[in-house]
């Protein structure tokens, strides 16, 4: 199983009061409604339904937490920029935004999902206004990736770096695709490291017949789940 693959849903909170206490470190992805946050969740925990997605932007509207094994939580944050939520309701999650990544002491840091054709627009520059006085890192996702010819991903990453440092050097960025998975395991990576998850243990080397060495493996068993499973 992956770092994130066992991820399970918590809660999905409209209020700060009802988010669970801060006992446990949690990482947050924000951006702008329809950026690919839910399906940059899923793709770093490999499953295609943990997080709702949606073709229609403003599909993720309260604060959705996912919790690991070991207590940690991925936060799925609700999108801003769409221009059809309702005033008042914008104006909730304005607020409520900038005080949960202003004051809530378990953030460890911000997944800042930016589509890669749309980058750094005047709300993503706002939200690192809020969040780089923290003094916690940021690391910016350039989703939809596989929309971009090399070039151009290549050309957008370093403008959006150069771009960052404005903000400080706990700024980070890297390309990203949920659909081609571009930048998965990069990520993956990162953020289990700010929530202080282990790497998984290295697969069992193979000896010099080809063969798993001795007492790595246990032989398979009639019924065996794990290998009865389909691809
Ligand atoms: N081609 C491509 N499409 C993507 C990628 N990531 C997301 N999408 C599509 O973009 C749309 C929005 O994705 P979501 O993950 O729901 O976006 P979100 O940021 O969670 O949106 P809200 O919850 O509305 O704020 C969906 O149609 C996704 O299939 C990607 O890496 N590549
Ligand atoms: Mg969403």
């Amino acid at each position: 199983m992956t770092r994130f693959g066992q991820a399970v849903f918590e809660r999905a909170v409209h209020e700060l009061s009802d988010l669970p206490p801060p006992a446990q470190p949690e990482i947050a992805f924000a951006g702008r409604s329809n950026a690919g946050k839910s399906s940059a969740i899923n793709a770093i925990a490999h499953r295609r339904k943990l997080a709702f997605t949606s073709k229609t932007p403003g599909r993720t509207q309260q604060i959705v937490m996912f919790r690991l094994p070991g207590g940690q939580y991925v936060v799925d944050l609700p999108g801003y920029g769409y221009a059809k939520v309702p005033d008042e309701l914008r104006r909730h999650w304005e607020g409520t935004l900038g005080r949960y990544l202003g004051m809530r002491e378990s953030l460890r840091g911000l997944v800042l999902i930016m589509d890669s054709r749309h980058p750094m627009t005047e709300l993503d520059q706002r939200m690192l206004d809020w969040f780089a006085p923290t003094g916690k890192p940021v690391h910016v996702l350039l989703t939809k990736a596989d929309k971009l010819g090399r070039a151009e991903a290549a050309r957008t990453l370093a403008a959006v770096r150069r771009a960052l440092a404005k903000w400080g050097k706990q700024c980070t960025a890297q390309l990203f695709s949920s659909t081609s998975k571009t930048g998965v395991a990069e990520a993956e990576d990162l953020l289990a490291g700010w929530l202080g998850i282990e790497r998984e243990p290295a697969p069992a080397k193979k000896g010099p017949s080809g063969d798993a060495r001795a007492g790595t493996r246990r032989p398979r068993t009639k019924g065996d789940k794990r290998e009865a499973k389909m691809p």
